[in-house]
């Protein structure tokens, strides 16, 4: 049995149609890409971003300046595509959550948006497998709940509709992230 950091394990994780449920470290993971919760600065940050921008070195950086340059950071609800350094995936897609301001503020569209456009881009580049952190469930406040079932019901709009990426995984770090993930995930 593989331990559960080793970078192939989320093959095993249980799996929901095209959907697996993986409880780790996204960095560790190989999957062809995975996405991270940047800010609109692109520039990294705390959370999944720190760790992403730490784990994969400096190659992640300078391919978001060269974004900035030409397009000026990344609005909430959009995507980009860099390559993954020193990751053992192959890209990471980062994509900008919006904040959590008590849920009229479109938060619930944006993030919509944000699983949509990144799967969007794992689709464009003919992708396998894509993992995706609770975009805005950290800093940015999202409830987890909410945030899963919306995770969950754009996974498999698109995944209905299209061949690529072949696999979707979702990544919690804890129990609670996880419960609410199997319940978005057995309705
Ligand atoms: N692997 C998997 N999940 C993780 C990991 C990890 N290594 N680290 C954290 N999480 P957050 P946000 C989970 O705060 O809310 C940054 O400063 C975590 O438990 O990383 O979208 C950016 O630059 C949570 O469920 O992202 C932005 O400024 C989820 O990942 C801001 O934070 C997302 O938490 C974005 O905030």
């Amino acid at each position: 049995m593989p331990s559960p950091t080793s970078p192939s394990s989320w093959r095993d994780a249980p799996i929901f149609g095209r959907i697996r449920l993986y409880q780790g470290d996204i960095t560790r993971l190989d999957t062809e890409a995975i996405v991270n919760a940047a800010n609109t600065s692109l520039l990294g940050g705390g959370g999944v971003d720190g760790a992403i921008h730490r784990a994969g070195g400096p190659a992640i950086l300078e391919a978001c300046r060269q974004i900035r340059a030409r397009q000026g950071g990344c609005p909430p609800g959009e995507a980009v595509l860099t390559p993954g350094g020193r990751l053992p995936a192959r890209y990471v897609i980062h994509t900008v959550g919006p904040v959590w301001q008590g849920g009229h503020k479109q938060e619930p569209e944006l993030l919509a948006r944000c699983y949509r456009n990144s799967l969007a881009l794992a689709e464009e580049k003919q992708l396998e497998s894509v993992a995706f952190p609770g975009i805005s469930t950290g800093i940015y406040g999202y409830p987890k709940a909410e945030a899963a079932a919306i995770a969950v019901r754009e996974a498999r709009t698109f995944l209905a509709e299209h061949a690529f990426p072949a696999t979707v995984v979702f990544v919690v770090f804890d129990e609670e992230a996880r419960r609410f993930y199997e319940q978005a995930l057995q309705t």
